[in-house]
């Protein structure tokens, strides 16, 4: 492998941050909560006990502070999976190179990440305004295609492989190695389950405006595959971070069910709920 990057490989500011994030590997705590939107970030932070880092360039908004003691950060990703390339590697890139040299560093360091995010359940018994923590993830989306091959097996991934019925679609499944041992954190989840991540929002997750979809039983189809909910980012979060070493578990607050066609109508105060039960369990 070349240990020496390029400038165009790993670009950085003037100031010597990493290109997107914009941040110096001093403003990156090693527990990272990953939110896709913008102003859930100091919805986040505003129950740290002090914030002494607040960045941000385009979506990537990021505060790093302290809770209970324990130094912690919040950054938002914006919205899909070619955010999170950027995210993971620059996080990636923010521990693991020695950003200065733009060589690899020896002693690997492993990142924790936590997705909070929203989604929309596909089983009609997963009620909204609850939290799904994301065990199996089948990614829709593309993006680790662009990586070296990584699947996992296990009964769930054979069985939606074997039964995919959408020839021009190439499924890619991950899970979470946390979420295998889930009791570290998330033990009293009320929902475990499996997740689709989508490249869009409306006909990629089956939504149908002025539009068709794919299919009118898109929907039935990848829950009788034991599909759970859809969102946007939790195939590249699961997949990188296996590729990288890091580790991430994804909670989502149900603010859909798809098949009563329910939104929820305060999906703020679930919002809400989400970070206050994320915040009390991953720091004690
Ligand atoms: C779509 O509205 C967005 O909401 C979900 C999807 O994954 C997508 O990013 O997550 P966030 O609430 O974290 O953005
Ligand atoms: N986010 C999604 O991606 N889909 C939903 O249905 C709700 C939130």
């Amino acid at each position: 492998m070349i240990n020496k990057l390029a400038d165009s490989e790993l670009v950085l500011n003037d100031d010597g941050s990493v290109y997107h994030l914009n941040l110096l590997p001093e403003d990156l705590a090693e527990k990272v909560i990953l939110v896709g939107d913008p102003d859930r970030v100091p919805k986040v932070s505003k129950y740290f006990d002090t914030i002494d880092v607040k960045k941000n360039k385009r979506e990537f908004y990021t505060h790093t502070g302290t809770l209970r003691g324990e130094r912690i950060t919040v950054m938002s990703t914006g919205i899909g999976t070619e955010n999170i390339d950027i995210v993971m590697n620059e996080l990636d890139a923010l521990v693991n190179i020695d950003l200065k040299a733009k060589e690899f560093k020896t002693d690997h360091k492993a990142l924790e990440l936590f997705r909070l995010g929203t989604c929309g359940s596909v089983n009609p018994d997963i009620e909204v305004n609850n939290m799904l923590v994301t065990e199996n993830v089948v990614g829709l989306d593309g993006l680790l295609h662009f990586y070296q091959d990584y699947q996992f097996e296990n009964e769930f991934s054979k069985n939606f492989l074997e039964k995919f019925p959408y020839a021009n679609i190439k499924p890619m499944l991950y899970f979470s190695d946390w979420a295998k041992d889930i009791s570290d954190y998330y033990a009293d989840a009320k929902y475990r389950g499996n997740t689709a991540t989508f490249p869009g929002f409306y006909a990629p997750q089956g939504r149908q405006l002025r539009l068709k979809a794919l299919d009118d039983q898109f929907l039935e189809t990848l829950n009788d595959l034991g599909v759970s909910n859809f969102e946007m980012e939790t195939s590249a979060i699961y997949g990188l971070s296996k590729l990288l070493g890091h580790k991430a578990l994804t909670v989502n607050c149900v603010i859909a069910n798809r098949r009563r066609g329910e939104f929820a109508s305060d999906h703020h105060a679930s919002e809400k709920m989400m970070i206050e039960w994320v915040l009390e369990r991953i720091i004690k």
